[in-house]
């Protein structure tokens, strides 16, 4: 390098020069060296800052490119700009090992803005012609560039000029993040005493950005248990616990969970008649969910005996909360409580594991009674 190059070098190091930037916001145009076509002036320090709408990207054509050659481009060069990234170097007049002309490329930026540097230095070895740049805005096409997981639409993208934007498969609504499809699934309420219970679209990935809430209410007396499959994967984290998506199971002061990753909790004994499950998903990833059977006992009433001359039905080995029997006699037999006689006899068990009433006995019809002589209705009273 020329001893005179190297102190300007070091001067203008020193004392930066001023650069002047002219802003350009208009969809196309035309750039150009100063003096185009004639030979661009020395110690030019000049950048166009073009800036296009969001859901624009610029690209930029050079029609003529002539500019003072040099190792690397250190004496006089244009750079483009996009985002702060060095995106193109140029000088001279054709390519070589070191140096570089735009020729036909077309550049583009990364959004909607960039900037194009154009530098001389003090001097120039001969007449250079400088450039002439067309630029202009072109729509990004969001659902075919975006590959970024967060900004990608979860189920349809829509693209047109200047933007874009994201619809939902039926029976979804779009999340106020514009992007990700949630599910309306708020307080299913189960009643029966046993049941299945999934996340939506199980066994494929559950829906994102989703609160969903499980409530099982039955009455009191009962208590339920639930049993996770073993197919079962909630987004998780290697050191967090849960911190994206999760199942939380509330049963009155009793709380399981959070659960998450791939590892079924498998068998849970709540004790209580009513439990509240809470499934919540964040805004990304793909897993496929969980599935739960609930059953429910009630309390267990002792075991009953059939009377003496009559029958109980149904035969159980054992009998629970919400369980009825049927109490009748042989025939010429009625069923006797008090002053009261009946054919036949229900008995319930109550929410306490008790029997509603006593086994009332069989004795025989008063009707049959009656052709009795006097002394064997006597002896009955008196046994009786
Ligand atoms: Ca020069
Ligand atoms: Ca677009
Ligand atoms: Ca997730």
């Amino acid at each position: 390098m020329e001893l005179t190059r190297v102190i300007v070098i070091l001067a203008q190091c020193v004392w930066p020069l001023w650069t002047q930037v002219i802003h350009l916001t208009d969809m196309y145009g035309t750039i150009k060296s100063p003096n185009f076509p004639e030979s661009y002036p020395k110690e030019i320090d000049l950048q166009w800052n073009i800036t296009v709408p969001d859901g624009y990207q610029i690209r930029l054509y050079f029609m003529h490119f002539d500019m003072e050659p040099s190792y690397l481009c250190e004496y006089d060069y244009l750079k483009v700009y996009s985002d702060s990234e060095e995106l193109a170097v140029f000088c001279g007049k054709e390519n070589t090992d070191t140096e570089q002309v735009p020729a036909d490329n077309v550049i583009t930026s990364l959004r909607n803005v960039l900037s194009v540097a154009f530098r001389s230095d003090f001097s120039n070895e001969e007449r250079y012609s400088g450039f002439e740049a067309h630029f202009s805005a072109v729509d990004v096409d969001e659902c075919r560039d975006r590959n970024d997981e967060d900004l990608v639409c979860d189920h349809f993208c829509h693209n047109y000029i200047g933007g874009f934007y994201c619809s939902c498969r039926c029976g979804f609504l779009l999340h106020s993040d514009n992007r990700t499809c949630k599910v309306e699934c708020n307080e299913s309420v189960y009643t029966e005493r046993s049941g299945e219970i999934t996340s939506a679209d199980f066994p494929k990935p559950y829906p994102k950005s989703s609160d969903c809430t499980y409530r099982i209410e039955l009455e009191e007396g009962f208590q339920i248990t639930l049993e996770f499959d073993d197919t079962f994967d909630i987004e998780d984290h290697p050191e967090v616990t849960c911190p994206y998506d999760f199942i939380k199971i509330n049963a009155g002061d009793k709380d399981f969970g959070p659960f998450c990753g791939e590892q079924s909790p498998g068998k849970i004994q709540t004790g209580r008649n009513i439990v509240n499950i809470l499934f919540h998903s964040d805004s990304t990833g793909e897993n496929l969910g969980w599935k739960l059977t609930y059953t429910s006992t009630g309390s267990e009433c002792s075991p009953l005996a059939a009377p003496l001359n009559g029958h109980l039905e149904p035969l159980q080995s054992n009998y629970i909360f919400k369980d009825h029997i049927t109490l009748t006699c042989d025939p010429g037999y009625s069923l006797r409580q008090g002053d009261k006689e009946f054919e036949y006899y229900q008995i319930e068990c109550q929410r306490d594991g008790k029997w509603s009433s006593d086994v009332p006995l069989c004795k025989k019809k008063e009707s049959q009674r009656r052709h009795r002589s006097l002394p064997s209705i006597l002896t009955n009273q008196i046994l009786s």
